[in-house]
Order: C-alpha cells, then structure tokens, then sequence
C-alpha cells in the first residue's frame, strides 16, 4: 500500500493508495493524519501500517487519482541519516573528485558502511518543493536514492530520497563533508511511503533520473539497487547500534547514478526520479 499526505488545512490528512482506488483515511478516523500516525496505531495494537489501513477503507472517502496532485512531504522524520559509497560507481566517483581517494576505497570495502547525518526537517522538502545548491559550490549533484522508513527502529516502508550534494566542497577534503551534505534545502523526500510488505525485495527495484533543463533534458540515467554491495537490513543495523533514535526517521541507502564530471545542477533544473514500485519525486532547483 501506498502512503500519501495532503495539506487539510488544518492540519494534513492521510491517503492510502491499494488496488482498489484511492482513499482519504483521514476521514474514516480523523486521529489519523499521517503514515506516523498509522505506525503509532499499528505498533500500539502489534499490528502492522496495512491492517490498520484495510480495517478503515471501507469506512474512508473514495478519492479521483487528481488529488494525488497536490501531494506534500509523507512524512516528517525527525533526522534523515544517509549511507555513501554502497555502489561501485560512487566510490570511483568519489576517489577521482578526491585529494584523499584511498578513504572511499577502505570505506567501500570495510564492514562498517559511510553513515552520516543528513537532514533535519527545516531542511528537508517533499514533492515539487525546490531542493537547494549552494552558492559557495561550484560542483553539485542530486543523489537519488532509495529510502528505508524506520518507525520506533522498525522498517515500516520506503521511500524516494534525494541527497543533493556538493562535490566541490567534499572533493576538497572530506572532512568539509557536514558542508557539502547539510545545508538549506539539502534533502527531498516522496512522493509516499510504501509499506514494508509491498516491497518484496528492496535489492530488486530499478532507479531512474532524468535532469531537466530549460525543456531539454541534460541527464538521463538508470540503475538497479542489485548493483548495491550492501543490504538495507546491514545498513539499518550499523545506524541502529549504540544510537538512540528518534521515533520516525529516514536513512537513504546511497547513490549510483553520478552524472559525468563537468555537470552540475543549477537553478532552475528539475530533477525527477522514478523508483519501481514506490513512483515519482519530482523537485525543482534553486540557489541556496
Ligand atoms: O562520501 C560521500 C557520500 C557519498 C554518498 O552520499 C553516496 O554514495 O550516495
Ligand atoms: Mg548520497
């Protein structure tokens, strides 16, 4: 089942999305406005996001797929944490950007994955809201990647993130690397959340970007998250360990799609990315 949210004003109500059409839960249970919510609901009575779900669609208004339009950010995690270096095509890019390539190497080839903090939700955006370059890079680049939703250290769902970043500033030393992750604007998450259970094999889904600019399209790639050398279960385990996380939280599981050296994102791009079986996050560029 898929995960939505759109403004209420007040407040934000919660869409499901099954087989059957597209429901408002919000109005079969006005306590329920979010996916959190839902998890809150589920952990309380040992269930799972879903069965909460399917004991309230018959009692939820039918939505036209039209209101999926307007969608805003599914959830708001309270950290976003992000893995580097999961896919061979990162750790090269990152040695060639680098003063310091033997690190990416050791990292890629460790037991103890990159993890590193990347957004709070001041900085964090959802569908078609404007994600951020920085004015003092010279070198960015949208990262998308998929996104394992944690609620109360349980995988709840997925979801679609991207970890703009700049090469400029961690190419120059990786320890500027909270610089070139964490600023304004910095990570979008969407368009939903997908439960657990509707993603069989996390490490079967195909990843898509296309990179829009002035209606020409400058970027266009695909990959596999088959091509990941890590599991999302090791990644979730290294983030878990001797950390106290918040009750809802995002980790993003790394890139694999680096547009060539000399690209980079600029104002006014639109970066839209495709992930099999959870849909579209579509975001505009601005400078930060
Ligand atoms: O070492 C830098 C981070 C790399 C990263 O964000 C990624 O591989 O996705
Ligand atoms: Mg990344």
């Amino acid at each position: 089942m898929r995960y939505y949210r759109v403004d209420g004003s007040p407040g934000s109500r919660l869409l499901v999305q099954t087989d059957d059409g597209l429901f408002d839960l919000t109005s079969a249970n006005d306590d329920l406005d979010s996916f959190v919510d839902l998890s809150r609901a589920a952990a309380i009575t040992d269930t799972r996001p879903d069965d909460i779900a399917t004991g309230l669609i018959h009692d939820a208004l039918e939505l036209p797929e039209g209101a999926l339009e307007d969608v805003i950010r599914p959830i708001v995690p309270s950290e976003v944490w992000a893995a580097g270096v999961t896919y061979e095509i990162s750790e090269q890019a990152r040695e060639s950007e680098s003063g310091k390539p033997e690190i990416y190497l050791d990292v890629y080839e460790s037991d103890r994955p990159e993890l590193f903090f990347k957004a709070t939700p001041s900085r964090t955006v959802g569908p078609n809201a404007h994600v951020g370059v920085r004015s003092d890079s010279e070198w960015n680049v949208p990262e998308p990647e998929l996104g394992v939703v944690l609620h109360r250290e349980e995988v709840v769902g997925f979801t679609i993130g991207n970890d703009v970043s700049s090469r400029s500033i961690e190419g120059r030393n990786p320890l500027y690397l909270p610089q070139a992750k964490v600023y304004e604007r910095c990570c979008s998450i969407g368009p939903c959340v997908v439960s657990a259970e509707s993603i069989p094999d996390p490490h079967d889904l195909r990843i898509e970007m296309t990179i829009g600019r002035g209606g020409d399209i400058v970027y266009e790639g695909t990959t596999h998250t088959s091509r990941m050398t890590r599991t999302c279960a090791e990644l979730v385990d290294y983030y878990l360990g001797h950390n106290a996380v918040p009750e809802t939280t995002v980790l993003l599981t790394g890139t694999a799609l680096v547009p060539e050296d000399g690209f980079t994102l600029a104002a006014g791009d639109v970066v839209t990315i495709d992930v099999e079986g959870i849909g579209r996050l579509a975001n505009p560029v601005t400078t930060v």
